[in-house]
């Protein structure tokens, strides 16, 4: 038999993949279309033929950044031209142009400021969700949240049990990058390790809130380096299931301190998405972001693993600084009909993958979509 073989079987009986077979997975003898076509076998498994996106918005509050993360085109200093701190009035404004837009979802990320204290970070979250309370808030990264242990000095537990009173909904899945520290202590060796990371959602998921999770590729990471991050979440997934969606984030290189390394090629971002689907056995979903991939990219990426495309998003400042050239936001009917064109039918979802029923800009959310794992 061969190895390839060895794995298909392996996939079939649901049987898990070891760190090895991930590694040979990115070898080129393993044929892109035939890794594809297996990791859709378990996309279809998990999640049948419907492809789910969103109606959200994203708010970045302040791009001045004390971490200086080298392939991040998005962050400012502190006496930089480019830096900016939203005030609460334009915040307000930002929810009520995504509740008047129907939105259900606001991805808040941010940079880590210099001068603001946690706080300021709360209030964000209190004041968008006392104004706009259906509105679900997805907000700060692993990163943030250990910036807020250093600015508090609190445990994880009081800083989320905090922001969740004050009406954090979940936490998106960012500051992930790259857990091996060979890679991680040259692209970002300041900010949050792995094993904080892995802990603050954790702990996260012990506290009821679930997440999401990333990994970032196509710069200085070997193939070994990813697998070790995806087997990192899945050991973590396992404790605690409260892992939702994974979504692989390709490098983009413009404007960074690693503008000279060639941005991934499609056949990479399809190769990753597939081993994903086939390594990560126990997270539900996989998110192909449309604005990172390009519209083709993620259309296709719905055969080979990707059962999610992410929403129409507004505002989107991370991939457009860094080059990304896919449009600011796509209609609801944009991407209902990029995902019927995939051959796959469009479900709306909320941020916790309700069904949401809806009628222009009114919404309802019903049943929780049942998935397979
Ligand atoms: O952590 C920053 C990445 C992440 C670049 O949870 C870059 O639903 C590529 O995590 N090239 C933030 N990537 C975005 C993120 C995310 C996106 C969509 C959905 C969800 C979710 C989460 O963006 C950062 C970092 O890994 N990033 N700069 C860049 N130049
Ligand atoms: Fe700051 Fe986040 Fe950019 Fe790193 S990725 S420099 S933490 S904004």
């Amino acid at each position: 038999m061969t190895k390839f073989a060895d794995i298909r079987s392996k996939v079939l009986a649901g049987e898990r993949l070891t760190f090895d077979d991930g590694v040979y997975l990115y070898s080129p003898e393993v044929d892109l279309n035939e890794l594809g076509a297996l990791a859709n076998v378990v996309r279809e498994r998990l999640n049948g033929n419907f492809a789910y996106y969103n109606i959200n918005t994203h708010l970045n509050p302040t791009n001045v950044c004390i971490y200086r993360c080298i392939f991040c085109a998005f962050r400012a200093d502190l006496k930089d031209e480019r830096g900016y701190v939203m005030s609460d009035e334009q915040i307000l404004a930002r929810g009520r142009e995504a509740v008047e837009s129907g939105c259900t979802e606001m991805h808040i990320v941010g940079g880590l400021h210099h001068q603001r204290k946690f706080d300021w970070y709360l209030n964000i979250i209190r004041i968008l969700h006392e104004a706009y309370p259906r509105l679900h808030l997805k907000a700060w990264t692993g990163v943030e949240i250990n910036w807020f242990q250093h600015l508090t000095g609190w445990s994880l537990e009081k800083i989320l049990t905090t922001l969740r009173e004050a009406g954090l909904g979940s936490l998106p899945g960012g500051g992930a990058e790259i857990f091996h520290p060979e890679v991680r202590d040259i692209i970002c060796e300041h900010k949050a390790d792995a094993e904080n990371w892995l802990d603050i959602h954790r702990t996260a998921h012990r506290l009821g809130l679930r997440s999401n999770c990333t990994m970032l590729y196509g710069h200085i990471e070997k193939a070994e380096h990813r697998i070790d991050h995806l087997v990192k979440l899945r050991a973590l997934q396992d404790e605690t299931g409260g892992f939702q969606t994974f979504i692989p984030l390709a490098f983009h290189p413009d404007n960074t301190k690693m503008a000279d390394i060639k941005k991934p090629s499609s056949l990479m971002d399809l190769r990753t998405m597939a081993v994903s689907r086939l390594m990560l056995d126990n997270i539900p979903h996989m998110k192909a972001y449309w604005i990172m991939l390009g519209i083709g990219t993620a259309q296709t990426a719905l055969a080979y693993g990707a059962d999610d495309i992410d929403g129409t998003v507004r505002h989107e400042l991370i991939y457009h600084d860094a080059g990304a050239e896919t449009p600011e936001i796509l209609s609801v009917e944009d991407i209902k009909n990029l995902i019927i064109e995939a051959g796959r039918e469009p479900v709306e979802r909320d941020t916790l993958y309700h069904r949401v029923v809806r009628e222009g800009t009114r919404w309802e959310t019903s049943e929780p979509i049942a998935v397979g794992v």
